[in-house]
């Protein structure tokens, strides 16, 4: 097995003081704190001495696991990550948080993102994708006028967009063609957002992203089902993974990368839209054969198909042209897809060997069952 250069665990809360820092004295709001993203971005900002607010939702169960290596009591000094109970559904709470914690940024990342999950729950899925953008939108929109305070806005825009695509590489150009209950959502609140910068004036960006994965990366997305499934076939607690279309093409790129990028189109004195990408994209078949690889197995051999997998309609093709990210604001991906797909497997080779040492001394543990897609 190959040497990873894993950039995948997290790193242990410290309570860094801000001063010095760029962003010392900002404020940060993020709606889907809890989620991949809103993980690396936490990190991300609370590095550059801002003080992140985070909304979570109420669960029966923790749903904090992303973030709390980065959470600290608020009864020890210097803790710069505050959470807040809120969701996008309830337009009255994000109103009231946007005024309580007066953000300079407000990141919108909350979502139902799954996009097989959005065609079991399509008015859910719109209502948190489209109309949830639409309340925190116009929350930001009251006050600003209301405070005079200027507020920069970033909406999580998907290459889902571009769908059925009309164009190879997309660009920010490129006409969408959404083909999912999630992608038509994901553009509605990509035009609310362009139509409240052209309308109101608001610095509001969106961020047209590619799919990005890590080892925080939902384990029912097919990346993470791989590797998972990887990691636990190589210690012998498992035997097949099954999967649906093998030949889509996606472009991936590293969660820890694309937050970067998030963060660099607030600071920049016009808003603006922007392809975030890497510029190769391959199928789901070769990623397969990778994350195997890598472990000295043959995917060939644990790999099965069941079409319970497959989409009602498919997205075949996405391939990315982030040149203007690049030229305009210097950003390019630093993580191949050899390098993202050793990454996620070393991590789950130890999430399989641990499971393991525990089942072995007699732990009962769940299976992934209710997480089946
Ligand atoms: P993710 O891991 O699925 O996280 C989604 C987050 O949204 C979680 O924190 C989730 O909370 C929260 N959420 C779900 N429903 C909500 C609601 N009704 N109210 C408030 N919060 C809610 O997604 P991700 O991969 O980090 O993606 C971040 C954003 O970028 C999403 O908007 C996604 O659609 C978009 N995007 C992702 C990709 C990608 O490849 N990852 C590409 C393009 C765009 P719980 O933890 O409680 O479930
Ligand atoms: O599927 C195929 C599946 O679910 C990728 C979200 O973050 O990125 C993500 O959406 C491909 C599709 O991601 C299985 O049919 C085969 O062609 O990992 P995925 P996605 O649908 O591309 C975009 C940019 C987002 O915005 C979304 O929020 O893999 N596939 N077999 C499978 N997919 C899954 N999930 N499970 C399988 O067994």
């Amino acid at each position: 097995m190959k040497k990873s250069a894993a950039k995948s665990s997290p790193a242990k809360a410290k309570p860094a003081a801000a001063k010095n820092l760029p962003g010392k004295g900002r404020k940060a709001l993020i709606t889907g704190i809890t989620g991949q993203d809103g993980s690396y971005l936490a990190e991300f900002l609370i590095a550059k001495g801002y003080d992140v607010h985070g909304i979570i939702r109420r669960s029966s169960s923790f749903n904090t696991g992303r973030i709390d290596h980065i959470y600290l009591d608020p009864h020890v000094k210097g803790g710069r990550l505050k959470l807040h109970y809120g969701d996008l559904c309830d337009a009255n709470n994000l109103a009231k948080l946007v005024r309580e914690t007066q953000p300079d940024e407000v990141y919108n990342l909350g979502a139902q993102s799954h996009v097989r999950v959005s065609f079991d729950m399509p008015v859910y899925t719109a209502e948190t994708v489209a109309m949830g953008a639409l309340k925190l939108l116009e929350a930001v929109r009251v006050f600003q006028a209301e405070s005079g305070k200027q507020v920069r806005y970033y909406q999580a825009s998907s290459s889902e967009q571009y769908g059925k695509v009309l164009e190879v590489p997309q660009t920010e150009k490129t006409p969408f063609y959404p083909r999912s209950p999630y992608a038509c959502a994901k553009l509605m609140a990509h035009w609310a957002t362009v139509n409240y910068r052209e309308s109101y004036g608001m610095h509001a960006s969106c961020g047209i992203l590619f799919n990005h994965e890590s080892p925080r990366r939902g384990e029912t997305f097919v990346t993470r089902k791989i590797t998972r499934a990887v990691g636990r076939i190589k210690v012998g607690l498992q035997d097949k993974v099954f999967l649906g279309n093998l030949d889509s093409k996606r472009d991936w790129g590293f969660a820890g990368d694309y937050v970067k990028m998030m963060w660099m189109m607030l600071q920049q004195e016009k808003p603006d839209d922007y392809v975030v990408a890497t510029g190769r994209t391959i199928t789901v078949r070769e990623f397969a054969q990778m994350a195997f690889d890598y472990a000295g197995l043959s995917w060939k051999k644990h790999v099965a198909f069941d079409p319970r997998y497959l989409r009602p309609a498919e997205v075949d093709l996405l391939l990315g042209d982030p040149a203007k990210a690049k030229r305009k604001l210097g950003w390019k991906p630093e993580t191949s897809v050899e390098q993202l797909a050793a990454m996620m497997v070393e991590h789950d080779l130890e999430l399989a060997r641990r499971e393991k040492t525990l089942r072995d001394a007699g732990h009962s543990m769940p299976d992934f069952a209710g997480h089946d897609q």
